[in-house]
């Protein structure tokens, strides 16, 4: 995380607030009202008693509800779109194109100088399945569906007003599986998500789909995701966030030719956009209002 950056914004945007670096407060008693943070370490609860609402400069609080001391009776937020969406949603495209289009089997051939152009079907018959519909999967499932992608959601609770089919539930998931020829896994890490995707719900995939990655890892059973781009049960893999990070040098998916690794750079936070969600958050705060995540 690059704090210089969350700094320049909050003294532009903020410029009479008081506004300090953990690190170099640690040795004082100063007290802060606001905790603005990124994985912190768990002293910092222990030492901050008057905070008024801790944020979390991500979209993901699994590292942040994993701390023993992170007060449950103040209000946690998280940052919602603040200028990932567009980084997502092209995160996303490049797996779309580079599988879609071919273009793993281009590179193949080009390294045997074999010239074999491939018939293939428009990628807007294939039906793209975006599992998670927090405001992340909504802002990439609305975008490829303007563009004109054939989309479909899944997510645990019904979101309204969505211009594309939705499934809801554990119990729908097998059905919304079998219909995704892409995958694109934009879950949190929760203890609901955890290894939701086992080797059967893998195996209700359709033969040649593609699972393009940029949640969090921990959805996936990995073994079970390996077999079925081994057996080429599946034809590819764009993965970005893995369930221990950074992925461990001895990992078969690294050496695995039809998975292409990203070390979680899908979408990294926009500095300048999350202060302005934050101040915007913390206005409605100071201002009596109560706009949890
Ligand atoms: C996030 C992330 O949660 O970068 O925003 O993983």
């Amino acid at each position: 995380m690059d704090q210089g950056a969350y700094l320049a914004a909050l003294q532009k945007y903020c410029p009479y607030a008081d506004i300090r670096v953990w690190q170099d407060v640690v040795e004082t008693n100063w007290q802060a009202e606001y905790a603005l943070v990124w994985k912190p370490e768990n002293e910092l609860f222990q030492h901050q008693q008057s905070l008024v609402a801790v944020f979390n400069l991500g979209a993901g609080i699994d590292a942040l509800e994993k701390l023993k001391d992170l007060p449950q009776d103040v209000p946690l937020y998280k940052l919602r779109e603040a200028g990932m969406g567009q980084w997502m949603l092209e995160y996303v495209l490049y797996g779309l194109i580079h599988f879609g289009r071919h273009f793993d089997r281009y590179h193949r051939h080009q390294t045997a100088g074999r010239w074999e152009p491939k018939n293939t079907r428009s990628l807007r018959e294939k039906r793209i399945g975006i599992l998670g519909l927090g405001p992340l999967g909504q802002y990439v499932a609305n975008s490829l569906h303007d563009m004109g992608y054939n989309i479909a959601g899944w997510s645990r609770s019904l979101k309204n007003d969505l211009p594309f089919p939705q499934s809801t539930g554990l119990e729908s998931l097998n059905g919304f599986l079998a219909q995704s020829h892409f995958l694109v896994n934009l879950l949190p890490a929760t203890d609901e998500t955890f290894h939701i995707l086992n080797a059967d719900r893998l195996m209700r995939l359709p033969r040649d789909a593609v699972v393009i990655s940029c949640g969090r890892g921990s959805i996936f059973d990995e073994h079970a995701l390996l077999l079925q781009l081994q057996t080429h049960h599946l034809r590819g893999a764009l993965l970005d966030v893995f369930e221990h990070e950074p992925l461990p040098i001895e990992h078969p998916f690294w050496k695995q030719d039809n998975i292409i690794v990203t070390p979680h750079i899908a979408a990294p936070t926009q500095a300048d956009d999350a202060i302005k969600q934050v101040l915007a958050d913390i206005l409605d705060i100071e201002l009596g209002g109560d706009q949890l995540y």
